[in-house]
């Protein structure tokens, strides 16, 4: 399979307008790839088919889920957890995508994870980012994007983190384990500039 199949059987899985932020997330992963020095074509990928299975019921997701045999644990959480890992495995199995990078891009999008990749922070920071979002938060994170992948991407992680908290929901531990990954890496970086002063 082919960049133009996967590409038609991705929107086949998504109403138009999902289909549209799809589109705005692989311009802004390719934009921040170029930015950033990561593969634009990997980011692309990992992009358009970060929400594959997004719309699928939720029953037809926990199926799946389960049927390929990942972690169960997950499924005490919010199920909108679970389409990012299921859709690196349903890119791996049913769309022949091999690359580990992609897959991983794919799968820790919606949580993020500890020591995220360079490509983990442009696929989530994009799904963040693309024009079509609109949240208070969205124009500050587009403007620390152009400087820093990391601290842009904090102020996500932060604003996902308050929202759960604004709601009374369970926070999912990996999100705080990401977000608190992404300080320890901030803060050792600026340690580094005053080593170097
Ligand atoms: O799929 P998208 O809507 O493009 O965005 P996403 O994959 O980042 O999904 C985010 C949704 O997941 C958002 O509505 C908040 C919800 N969510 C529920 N619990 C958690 C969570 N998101 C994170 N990062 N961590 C959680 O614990
Ligand atoms: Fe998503
Ligand atoms: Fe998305």
């Amino acid at each position: 399979m082919k960049l133009d199949a996967w590409i038609a059987l991705t929107q086949e899985q998504m109403p138009a307008r999902r289909w549209m932020h799809t589109q705005g997330v692989r311009q802004s992963a390719t934009e921040l790839a170029e930015r950033y020095g990561a593969d634009p074509e990997q980011a692309d990928l990992a992009a358009l088919l970060h929400d594959y299975c997004k719309f699928w019921p939720i029953e037809r997701q926990v199926e799946a889920y389960q049927m390929y045999g990942l972690p169960g644990e997950l499924l005490a959480y919010d199920p909108q957890l679970l389409h990012g890992p299921l859709a690196a495995e349903v890119a791996r199995r049913e769309l022949g995508i091999a690359d580990e990078a992609v897959l991983d891009a794919i799968r820790w999008h919606t949580s993020g994870r500890e020591r995220m990749t360079l490509l983990d922070k442009i696929v989530c920071l994009a799904d963040y980012i693309e024009p079509g979002r609109d949240f208070p938060e969205v124009a500050r994170m587009r403007e620390l994007s152009l400087t820093s992948l990391e601290l842009s991407l904090l102020a996500g992680f932060d604003s996902t983190i308050r929202f759960l908290l604004d709601k009374g929901k369970i926070v999912y531990p990996l999100t705080l384990a990401a977000r608190n990954s992404l300080v320890d890496e901030l803060r050792s970086g600026s340690n580094n500039i005053t080593d170097r002063s």
